[in-house]
């Protein structure tokens, strides 16, 4: 196949950030009034959890790094549609949302934040390490890159087994400039491993813009030696994200290997919570904004009369107060007790190298 084929999902060739406000809410819709119904709950759910965690770590309830997810809702709600349950998933540390997303309750994401024994990792993990064995979510990994092999690993297990699951592999665009990038994508593609590279493109590496990192800048490109089919994608579109990876993932099932998208999306809050943002400029955020997905999603359902604005605001309050019983649950769970500090290292009790 063809390095770089456009796919049905790829976006204009202008950069996202010249692009204009979303398409009129009307036009061309390619999914059911119950998919716009459970993107805005899911979308507004991972937007109020995550504005309740800054003003949380402001306060100082918890401890350690703190990556919001505000912004790029759409690429996990397009993935969502796109994949099965079944399927696998893991990213990097920007990754409170992701769990939400695939319907873990956000009382366990919550308790992990606030590192007490009822999260979704014991309270072992925090932030950068959200896990959920029942819905294949594989983490949480706080080493810029790190996730890349592993993705292509829970790939080739699958294979292995005669499994027809596939792996979508999130990384960032600073991500896709680690060295693990390109052994992984050899391998991947010599072994036709069913995964998908989905790179959320959020334009910035901390404060380092992608024109900054490399000469090469269309990301999609970075599979070519590889002969990777590949294509970039409007991360503010849940239906665009939504097709490239419903296209992505047959492709991987039908043992034809895996794909890279270049998701192009953008985080509206810093870096981490300790970012004063002196790299980008006011205008270019709010260019951003403009194009809010929810706000997309919201304008749909309202436009085809599938919602009201008083069922749109009554949804908006229960998702508030689930937040806000999150919260609660976390601050009344007990902290791990220090002898679980050595439980879960290893999955073999008697692994040679533990010593007492
Ligand atoms: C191997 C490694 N190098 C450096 C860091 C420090 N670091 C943490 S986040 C980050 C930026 C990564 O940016 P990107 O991959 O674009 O993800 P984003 O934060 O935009 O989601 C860096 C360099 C790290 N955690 N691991
Ligand atoms: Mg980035």
């Amino acid at each position: 196949m063809a390095t770089s084929q456009p796919t049905t999902a790829a976006a204009p060739k202008k950069p996202a950030k010249a692009r204009g406000k979303a398409a009129s809410a009307k036009s061309s819709l390619s999914h059911s009034q119950d998919t716009y119904t459970r993107w805005f709950r899911e979308m507004y759910l991972m937007r109020k959890f995550e504005e309740r965690c800054g003003q949380l770590y402001i306060q100082q309830k918890f401890g350690g790094f703190c990556h919001l997810y505000i912004g790029q809702e759409a690429v996990l709600s397009g993935m969502r549609q796109a994949i099965r349950p079944t399927d696998r998933v893991i990213t990097a540390y920007r990754d409170h949302a992701h769990p939400l997303v695939l319907g873990t309750d956000p009382k366990y994401v919550m308790a992990e934040m606030y590192g007490k024994k009822t999260g979704t990792s014991k309270g072992k993990g925090g932030s950068m390490h959200m896990f959920d064995k029942e819905r294949n979510l594989f983490g949480g990994h706080g080493i810029v890159g790190g996730q890349i092999g592993l993705g292509a690993g829970i790939a080739f297990a699958d294979k292995y087994r005669k499994e027809d699951h596939v792996t979508v592999c999130f990384l960032g665009d600073g991500a896709a400039r680690q060295g693990m990038l390109y052994e992984t994508f050899n391998m991947a593609m010599t072994w036709k491993l069913p995964v998908i590279f989905v790179i959320e493109n959020n334009q910035y590496a901390m404060g380092t813009s992608v024109e900054r990192t490399s000469n090469v800048t269309d990301l999609k490109t970075l599979g070519a030696s590889f002969e990777m089919p590949s294509a970039t994608v409007d991360g503010m579109s849940p239906e665009a994200v939504c097709a490239a990876i419903a296209e992505a993932a047959e492709r991987g099932r039908k043992g034809e290997g895996p794909t890279l998208l270049d998701i192009q999306t953008y985080r509206f809050k810093g870096h981490s919570m300790s970012d004063p943002q002196k790299y980008r400029t006011k205008n270019e955020v709010a260019s951003f904004v403009e194009r809010d997905p929810i706000v997309h999603v919201r304008s749909v359902l309202l436009d085809n009369n599938w919602a009201t604005e008083e069922s749109l605001k009554a949804v908006e309050k229960e998702i508030k107060a689930q937040v806000e019983e999150a919260i609660k649950f976390a601050e009344e769970s007990p902290l791990p007790d220090p002898s679980e500090l050595y439980e879960d290292v290893y999955v073999q009790t008697d692994y040679p190298f533990v010593k007492d």
